[in-house]
């Protein structure tokens, strides 16, 4: 491949990669909402992201993701979406967006922005207009509209089940208001699931990626990607189906759609990067969606979920890895996005792995042992092969907020649970910049706060707004910038191979990066020696007396040179 120079201002200098900027890139996340308020209606906006622009390109990240930034009535947090072609009012218009990108990218920041391909708002024009004619109709074909079962139909045509609890079917009204024929949404009812059957849909959405590729955004997110295909009969789901014959998960079509989606992207002088959200669990299955003529890359969502455990972490980075090797495609690293517990939150509990059916509200944590843990987990997903995602507060070292009314909480999730699940809110707070109280500089100073619109920030997060970790060499966010900047500065970092330097304690991971640098990552609970070397480089806590790595520690090592192999009896790791 012809090494390609990408750009890296603020940082100093150019970085050559072997293939696409996408392949080494650290991602930041915006949830634009939560970001920063420019207007001074309590609500995060693009004004907002572009008054901070300099401090996404002081922390050293190379592209921004954008949440949905469209007309939504946030019915899930903006994954309802009424106008792909469009800002929501309440986040600025769609010249502002054009700006934004274009400054962005002016400071070296190239922009992702979401496409949510499954599913419309029930506002959408189409779905309107499919309530509107009837049963029959041709625009009902563009969703999955069913008559129900029973003598008068008031069953749902199958049982599949909401992600967000409850039937994945809701029940439409006649034009003229009687009860009619259902219709299915995989999310909320307020999300009707679409054909992809129909050419208009994918017609549609080709037209959507141009779009925004043409107003020069470099990529685009894939919201729920495994999940566009449905069996044409829509069956009962069987857990016994073969390889791509799930009713609606990773079923096989879908690999047509994205070949097509890649035609669109690769036909761009700077070809365009299509990111997948694919939950699919099996490293292989997963891989077919990266191959050459399809995805570029996938959310990393088994590192997400993992455990903070040697032996766990160490099984998903070599099952990511080899399974992205099969087909090329570089792997990405993910400690947290808007639909999860934030890090130091769950690495301070005793379950510090992630399942959506296990939040609950309440559990016990030791936010300083989860801290502790969350810098180490940072210094090692920036040391491995591929790409990194850091979501917004996640190098505020936020925790997730718990203590948010029932009434003011946002998420479906939790309101259809009838309350049980916390949902997705505590990470989605807004961002606290400077000051001693809320809104911690995300407002204009003055500005009234809705609590309808907008998620309180707790009290007590004066020494975790940005203005205050900058002035702290010890805080999370000086973690990021140091570690995102060394990144940037090493050429064995980012996309290549990783070898593991076994230590005698399996409670350490250990591992090297071209020849002289190493990642050394401490999960037990007894002090680690640290392998012969030539410079510390960082570390995500200081080096006890004795110069041993303290558990739930990470540190990054220059190797000696010339290289030494290490060996056992020079490195036991205790
Ligand atoms: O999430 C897709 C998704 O399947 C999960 O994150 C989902 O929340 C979980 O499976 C529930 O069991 C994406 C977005 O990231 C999320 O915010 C949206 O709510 C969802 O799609 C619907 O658009």
């Amino acid at each position: 491949m012809v090494p390609e120079v990408t750009d890296d201002p603020g940082l100093g200098g150019t970085r050559t990669t072997d293939g696409g900027w996408w392949r080494s890139a650290a991602v930041y996340q915006v949830y634009v909402r939560a970001f920063a308020d420019g207007s001074g209606d309590g609500i995060g906006d693009l004004a907002g992201v572009r008054s901070r622009l300099t401090y996404l390109r002081d922390l050293g990240v190379d592209a921004l993701w954008f949440n949905p930034w469209y007309p939504s009535p946030w019915a899930d947090g903006g994954y309802d979406i009424i106008d792909y072609r469009a800002v929501d009012p309440a986040f600025g218009t769609l010249a502002d967006a054009e700006q934004l990108i274009a400054e962005a990218r002016s400071l070296g920041l190239r922009t992702i922005v979401d496409v949510v391909p499954n599913h419309v708002s029930d506002q959408h024009p189409w779905f309107r207009a499919a309530l509107a004619a009837g049963p029959g109709a041709p625009e009902r074909d563009w969703f999955w509209f069913r008559p129900g079962r029973g003598a008068r139909g008031d069953d749902p045509p199958n049982g599949w089940v909401s992600h967000f609890g409850g039937p994945a079917w809701t029940r439409a009204k006649n034009p003229d208001g009687t009860p009619g024929e259902w219709y299915l949404h995989l999310f909320a009812p307020e999300q009707p699931d679409l054909n992809w059957d129909h050419p208009d849909v994918r017609r549609e959405h080709e037209d959507v990626l141009r779009f925004w590729f043409d107003r020069g955004v470099a990529g685009v997110r894939i919201d729920s990607a495994a999940l566009l295909v449905k069996h044409p009969d829509l069956p009962e789901v069987d857990d016994d189906h073969g390889p791509g014959e799930h009713a609606y998960v990773d079923r096989s079509e879908l690999h047509d759609i994205y070949a097509r989606w890649r035609a669109v992207a690769d036909a761009y002088d700077e070809p365009r990067v299509l990111v997948g959200e694919v939950w699919v669990p099996d490293p292989e299955r997963m891989a077919l969606y990266l191959r050459p003529h399809e995805l570029h890359t996938a959310f990393n969502l088994d590192f997400l979920q993992a455990p903070w455990d040697a032996h766990r972490l160490r099984t998903s980075i070599d099952g990511t890895l080899a399974a992205h090797a099969a087909v090329g495609a570089p792997a990405t690293w993910v400690l947290s996005n808007h639909d999860v517990t934030r890090p130091v939150t769950r690495y301070g509990r005793a379950d510090t792995s992630f399942a959506f059916e296990t939040k609950r509200a309440g559990t016990p944590t030791d936010l300083a042992l989860g801290q502790r843990r969350a810098r180490a987990a940072a210094l090692l997903a920036m040391a491995l092969p591929g790409s990194v995602y850091v979501y917004q507060g996640e190098e505020l070292g936020l925790p997730e907020v718990e203590d948010i009314e029932s009434s003011r909480r946002q998420d479906p999730m939790h309101h259809r649970s009838g309350g049980i699940d916390p949902g997705r809110d505590g990470a989605r707070v807004p961002l606290p910049w400077s000051g001693d109280r809320p809104p911690y500089g995300f407002s204009p100073p003055g500005t009234e706060i809705d609590p309808e619109a907008t998620l309180p920030q707790p009290d007590g997060w004066a020494a975790l707004t940005a203005e205050a970790q900058l002035a702290d060499p010890g805080s999370m966010l000086r973690l990021y910038r140091a570690a995102l900047r060394l990144r940037h500065g090493e050429p064995d970092l980012g996309d290549g191979a990783l070898r593991w330097l076994d230590p005698a304690d399996a409670g350490v991971l250990a591992f090297a990066r071209g020849e002289r640098f190493a990642c050394v990552v401490n999960l037990s609970d007894a002090p680690a020696a640290l392998p012969p070397h030539e410079r510390l480089l960082l570390t995500s806590a200081a080096l006890d007396a004795d110069g041993r790595l303290g558990p739930d520690t990470a540190a990054w090592l220059r190797l000696p040179s010339p290289p030494n192999e290490i060996r056992e009896h020079e490195w036991s790791g205790q």
